[in-house]
């Protein structure tokens, strides 16, 4: 269509989006390609596929909301929209999984657990911190701030539907699992908040069993649940080339897997998401099969 032509040109051309690359947006469709709704039908859940969010056209040329940050209008229109597509999702007593997509849209589906169920803890599975406000931010790229944002830290216009007294996440509730490229500024900014960070060093030392139990005390402590935000770049490249800001020294295939196959025996999953597949920098849609099986094993596919 007509339409659909010229919207893909314009983004060719200024390259929107949370990130300052392209192709994060062909994620859910790559994923879909690899098999992910017979994956789940086969673990025998019902699976209602509520297909993918997109930006108004309106939003792509608009003037940009903030200065600092890239792509607000275009990034706050795909958040509104998950935030009411989670809040459903969870108010018919159904799991939500969210396959992305640019980290950006956490924004919207954690805001959304979180108002459905008050309290709730955050096991965030990522090279980075995502804990960058506007101020801090290196980039400017809205997927670099959703943890700090969530948090209450900032930048506080990009969560959806603000509500005067709108809780935030406790950072003591707030764990980050596989970290390796941290800006200076925002170490200091995760110290002072006081969220808890497993970096790759620590995994290292002490196995990621270890870490892991403790992440899911850290999370589960005083709240309904854990949701899980896994950033596919925590993975080493080796096992997961299509992310969009890939790091060397990540988790190895084994240990994304366990952790998932963990936090589902834990019985604390509120809801999870897969994010930041880039199939135009995957090979063979390699990575794209990975976000399956770790769905999978999310979800309760054991190994015996
Ligand atoms: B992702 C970065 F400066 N910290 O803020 C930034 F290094 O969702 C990277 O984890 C953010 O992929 C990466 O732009 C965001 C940069
Ligand atoms: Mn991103
Ligand atoms: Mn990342
Ligand atoms: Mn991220």
């Amino acid at each position: 269509k007509k339409e659909e032509l010229d919207y893909a040109l314009e983004k060719v051309k200024e390259c929107l989006k949370g990130a300052s690359c392209l192709g994060a947006d062909l994620g859910p469709k790559a994923i879909r390609c690899a098999g992910l709704v017979d994956a789940i039908n086969g673990l025998g859940y019902i699976v209602r596929d509520c297909g993918d969010i997109n930006p108004s056209l309106k939003t792509i040329d608009s003037v940009p909301g903030s200065v600092r940050l890239n792509n607000l209008k275009l990034v706050n229109d795909v958040n509104a929209k998950l935030y009411k597509m989670v809040k459903e999702t969870l108010s018919f007593g159904n799991f939500p999984l969210v396959c992305g997509g640019d980290h950006s849209l956490a924004a919207g589906s954690v805001t959304a657990v979180q108002r459905h169920f008050g309290k709730i803890g955050i096991i965030w599975v990522d090279a980075h911190g995502d804990f960058n406000n506007e101020e801090s931010s290196p980039s400017g790229n809205i997927h670099g701030t959703p943890l700090s944002a969530i948090c209450g830290g900032g930048p506080e216009n990009i969560l959806p539907f603000k509500e005067n007294n709108a809780e935030y996440v406790s950072p003591r509730n707030t764990v980050i699992i596989g970290a390796r490229a941290l800006d200076d500024e925002e170490k200091r900014l995760l110290k002072q908040a006081g969220v808890t960070v497993f970096g790759m060093d620590e995994i290292d030392r002490r196995g990621i069993s270890s870490i892991v139990e403790d992440a899911i005390k850290i999370a589960s402590a005083d709240t309904e649940g854990i949701y899980l935000s896994f950033d596919l770049d925590a993975v080493d490249p080796f096992h997961a080339p299509g992310v969009g800001t890939p790091v060397k020294g990540g988790l190895t295939y084994r240990e994304a897997h366990y952790l998932c196959e963990q936090l589902f025996f834990s019985d604390k999953l509120l809801g999870c998401e897969i994010v930041e597949l880039n199939p135009i920098l995957d090979l063979k849609n390699e990575t794209g099969e990975f976000a399956v099986s770790l769905a999978c094993s999310m979800l309760g596919k054991t190994i015996l």
